[in-house]
């Protein structure tokens, strides 16, 4: 546990977003004795959660929920309810321009506006651009004129704070617990009182800061990730061009005691690292050069692997193309910004025909499912109709494939797993 210097009166915590962060949140504060409700919008995601099932794919959440729910300890509603604390963990897309759009997380803001009291204090979860969450207590001012906020005062009614999730989805409740959780508070007040809450869930360090910083420090971190894969996979283009095995090149480099290259893939995807690096671009157009690179890079990745499986394909009469993967990354369901995606729209947008291999869904996404020659097949199916085989996401049963199976076809392992 966080230190015992914080102590906390919260007994009841209210949820906001009961998505691939919230919902673990919500889970396992349950578990350690707060009494939970999550609000979501989706009526079918709250009747689901409270039959004590879940929507999405992650190691041991189900259990944990199952539990939770099963003892009263966590229920889910559409609609926010008065609670002690309440955990803002909504999505923070981008626009088409690249631009933040705080939709919903002013959205999920504007709906506590009714069940606010004096005493209650808010976190902001979700990934958020730099004075995002003092935007928050600025409008909530606004909806509620009986009420004082910290972006006014010392001493306010409604304590505000930023503590960014920094959980791995595919080890969200290890993660949860063992990570140390940074917090910007509006006033040092605000910072106190929500690490008392973490307290509650969390075993690493809660180190306290102004909200601006914990803002830019999440936005950072994933920028920096997002600068590392983008070498590696700016080395994989060179590499391919100098016909030399990136991975095998990436390998030795890694052998140097301070070097530690990523790994190249298909290029970045998921709702964060392909996102947020952009707010800070918003925020400082003209002093971003490197971050806007690496987002450039990682962009341009998966167009160029479908262009060298075009190029294949030419040599071939009309070859049926086997996409393993659509997930952004392995062992997960979630699709979004998946460069897996891009690719099978490249190579379908070029005539080709896919089959398209996902063991996580059960029906193709809308932007593929709208092109013609992108058909949903199983592993068996696909690598016995395909004539070229693109690995595109390291699945574990993707792992697995027996290599007889491959011989004999073109074969474009974007993972190096098979290598
Ligand atoms: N990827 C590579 N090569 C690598 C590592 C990753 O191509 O060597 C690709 C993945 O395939 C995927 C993308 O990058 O397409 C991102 O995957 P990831 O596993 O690096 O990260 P996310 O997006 O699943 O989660 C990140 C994490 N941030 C950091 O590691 C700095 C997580 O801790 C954050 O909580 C999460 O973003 C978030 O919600 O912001």
């Amino acid at each position: 546990m966080a230190e015992q210097k914080f102590k906390t009166p919260i007994k009841t915590l209210a949820v906001i977003g009961l998505g691939y962060v919230g919902l673990p949140t919500a889970a396992i504060f349950a578990s350690r004795g707060l009494n939970v409700v999550g609000i979501d919008t989706n009526a079918g995601v709250v009747e689901m959660i409270n039959r004590g099932e879940i929507h999405i794919v992650e190691p041991d959440l189900g259990k944990i929920v199952q539990d939770a729910v099963s003892k009263g300890a966590l229920r889910a509603a559409t609609t926010p309810e008065a609670a002690d604390a309440f955990i803002i963990a909504v999505p923070t897309p981008f626009t088409d321009d690249h631009k933040p759009d705080l939709g919903y997380l002013m959205a999920a803001a504007e709906s506590l506006a009714p069940v606010l009291k004096a005493g209650d204090l808010i976190v902001v979860e979700s990934t958020v651009p730099v004075g995002a969450t003092e935007a928050v207590s600025v409008r909530l001012a606004a909806l509620c004129p009986k009420l004082s906020f910290p972006h006014d005062t010392e001493a306010p009614d409604i304590h505000i704070a930023h503590s960014p999730e920094r959980v791995l989805p595919g080890r969200v409740i290890a993660e949860l617990a063992k990570n140390d959780r940074v917090i910007g508070g509006l006033t040092p007040e605000c910072g106190k009182r929500t690490a008392a809450l973490y307290a509650i869930a969390v075993e690493g360090e809660c180190l306290l800061t102004t909200a601006a910083t914990a803002e830019l420090v999440k936005l950072s971190e994933n920028a920096y990730r997002d600068v590392n894969i983008a070498f590696a996979n700016e080395l994989s283009v060179i590499a391919d061009k100098l016909g030399i095995d990136a991975w095998e090149a990436i390998r030795l480099a890694n052998h140097h005691p301070r070097v530690n290259i990523l790994q190249p893939g298909p290029g970045v995807g998921g709702h964060c690292i392909a996102v947020d690096p952009w707010f800070i671009v918003d925020s400082a157009p003209d002093d971003s050069d490197l971050i806007q690179a690496a987002r450039k890079v990682n962009d341009a990745k998966p167009h160029h692997l479908a262009g060298k499986i075009i190029k294949a394909a030419a040599e071939m009469a009309s070859p049926v193309i086997a996409c393993l993967g659509l997930a952004y990354k392995a062992d997960i369901d979630d699709l979004r910004q998946s460069p897996a995606i891009t690719v099978v729209q490249d190579l379908a947008q070029a005539g080709h025909r896919v089959l398209a291999v996902e063991p996580h869904i059960d029906a193709l996404p809308p932007e593929l499912d709208s092109l013609d020659g992108v058909t949903l097949a199983t592993l068996d199916d696909a690598l016995n109709g395909a004539e070229i085989i693109v690995l595109l996401v390291d699945h574990k049963a993707f792992k697995e494939v027996d290599r007889d199976r491959l011989a004999g076809k073109p074969i474009f392992d974007a993972r190096g797993v098979w290598r």
